[in-house]
């Protein structure tokens, strides 16, 4: 049994044990006390024993897990008001299943994603499948569909074949409130099997899921719902407040890290490591590439190979941000503690550029004049109403239509003076040019950051998009991650179409 079922074991168990207990010893709680204590204490020395590496346990736990079974993946969520403890802090907040830190989904391409979603809280919502390359239709990952306090709503995600493998997310995408939802603890990890295929020698390797999420706790035990998110904040990975995780020597980890939070920045280090990036936003690389630091923008997501460094205990951090003169500041914190310690492990080889697969590099295309555009992401002088191209978001409105086929340049300024983040769903793009330098080809991702406007010269990105997979047909969106930017504006529609053929939502 592994440490993280061990665990869950446990915890059932106490469950479980409390139950009997209560109910054949109802009189004397002094003799229920102690054989509960006796009971734990011969589960711990049972766990003692049965530990590998000696010393003490990690207290890093994956999320729980759903898979799919015979290409179909099954899951009920309850949206409901629980009442949990985050950060030592006890809440009352929206969440699925009663959970901070629901199941991740863990999927096969060409499977299908069957979720009901139940409301039960006293606000509309709904469920995005950030980063899938799949239908924004009917009752796929059709944002535009809103599910109203009481309502059920069955979803059908159909993966296709040639899916991306990696580490995607979802979240409510719920319009003008999907701030204080996704604050409140309803985002999950998603993941798309079958990233480590092209590299045998890294079967097998202890793989890690790590979502970071912020929570702010008002002292009456609720979520604020008006959020400022620079304000002081407890920051979790997987929910927890700085766990330690445990490596030996040389042994190699994969971990696939997402910022699954609403608005804030991480900036991670991991301290003595090199943390070696294998893909960004659920999209392999064509290449392994080595980071000291991983800037990791509101919906990023990044999976690393790390090797583990002589015995010792190390930090795994976010670094202090800057978001702009506008924009917030956020500390440095310590996400977790590595404690490299056991028997050293010969490192596996890790991939070489020639393991990778390749990837077409879409910066070198020509591209149709009529297929380069061009948008500004801007704000109000106190920041509290956000435009793309002078527009507020108005989901009745088509703010850019798209021929199915097309690959285009689109040039994105932002005019404001703190960061933005741009993402388009149902697709992935690569980026060219950061404030006009070139960008080196390593692959596509679904997300980027926008630098903010310094000495009166707005940031820019470049990047290209490719319209051509059938899938993505009908309306969808872009629009700043920065929750707090997006449902106060800073979002538009697109709606890509097939010589004539619109199939709206
Ligand atoms: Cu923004």
């Amino acid at each position: 049994m592994s440490y993280n079922n061990l665990i869950s074991y446990i915890f059932d168990t106490k469950t479980f044990v409390e139950g009997v207990v209560e109910n054949f010893i109802s009189r004397k709680s002094q003799s229920k006390n102690t054989l509960i204590a006796l009971i734990f204490a011969l589960m711990f020395l049972t766990f003692a024993c049965n530990n590998e590496g000696g010393g003490m346990g990690e207290t890093f736990r994956n999320p729980p897990e759903i898979s799919s079974s015979n290409g179909v993946l099954h899951a009920t969520f309850r949206l409901d008001f629980s009442k949990i403890k985050v950060a030592g802090q006890k809440v009352t907040t929206r969440i699925y299943n009663g959970r901070f830190v629901p199941p991740t989904l863990r999927v096969r391409p060409g499977d299908v994603i069957r979720v009901k979603l139940r409301n039960f809280i006293d606000e509309m919502t709904n469920i995005h499948y950030h980063g899938m390359n799949v239908s924004p239709l009917g009752n796929s990952d059709n944002i535009f569909n809103m599910i109203v306090p009481t309502q059920t709503f069955d979803y059908e995600v159909q993966i296709p074949e040639n899916h991306p493998e990696g580490l995607f997310y979802y979240h409510s995408h719920a319009m003008g409130l999907s701030e204080f939802q996704v604050f409140s603890g309803e985002s999950g990890g998603l993941i798309v099997e079958g990233i480590l295929d092209p590299f045998p020698q890294l079967r097998g390797i202890k793989e890690r899921v790590m979502l970071l999420k912020d929570i702010q706790i008002n002292p009456d035990g609720t979520v604020p719902m008006d959020i400022d998110s620079n304000a002081p904040t407890n920051r979790t990975i997987n929910g927890l407040v700085n766990p330690t995780i445990k490596i030996r020597p040389g042994e190699t980890q994969f971990w696939r890290i997402g910022n699954i939070g609403a608005d804030i920045y991480y900036r991670l280090k991991l301290d003595g490591h090199i943390m070696y990036e294998i893909a960004r936003d659920g999209n392999r690389h064509n290449q392994l590439v080595p980071r000291e630091e991983i800037f990791l923008p509101t919906s990023s997501r990044v999976e690393v190979l790390i090797q583990g460094g002589p015995k010792g205990v190390y930090e795994f951090r976010t670094l202090p941000i800057n978001m702009g003169p506008q924009g917030d500041q956020y500390p440095e914190v310590t996400l977790a503690t590595l404690i490299s310690e056991g028997l050293q492990e010969e490192p596996v080889d890790l991939p070489t550029k020639s393991e990778f697969p390749q990837i077409e590099n879409l910066c070198d295309k020509p591209i149709d004049p009529e297929n380069k555009k061009f948008f500004v992401f801007s704000e109000n002088a106190d920041g509290t109403t956000f435009f793309i191209n002078g527009q507020q978001f108005d989901p009745n409105v088509i703010n850019t239509m798209v021929e199915l086929g097309d690959i285009q340049e689109w040039t994105i300024q932002n005019t404001s003076e703190e960061f933005h983040v741009f993402h388009i769903h149902q697709l992935d793009f690569q980026v060219c040019e950061e404030n006009g330098v070139k960008q080196e080809f390593i692959g596509r991702q679904d997300t980027v950051n926008l630098p903010f406007t310094t000495n009166g010269v707005p940031g820019e990105v470049k990047i290209v998009i490719p319209f051509t997979d059938p899938v993505i047909l009908g309306k969808f969106v872009y629009h700043c991650h920065i929750m707090a930017h997006e449902d106060n504006g800073m979002m538009a529609v697109i709606e890509v179409c097939d010589n004539g053929f619109c199939p709206g939502e």
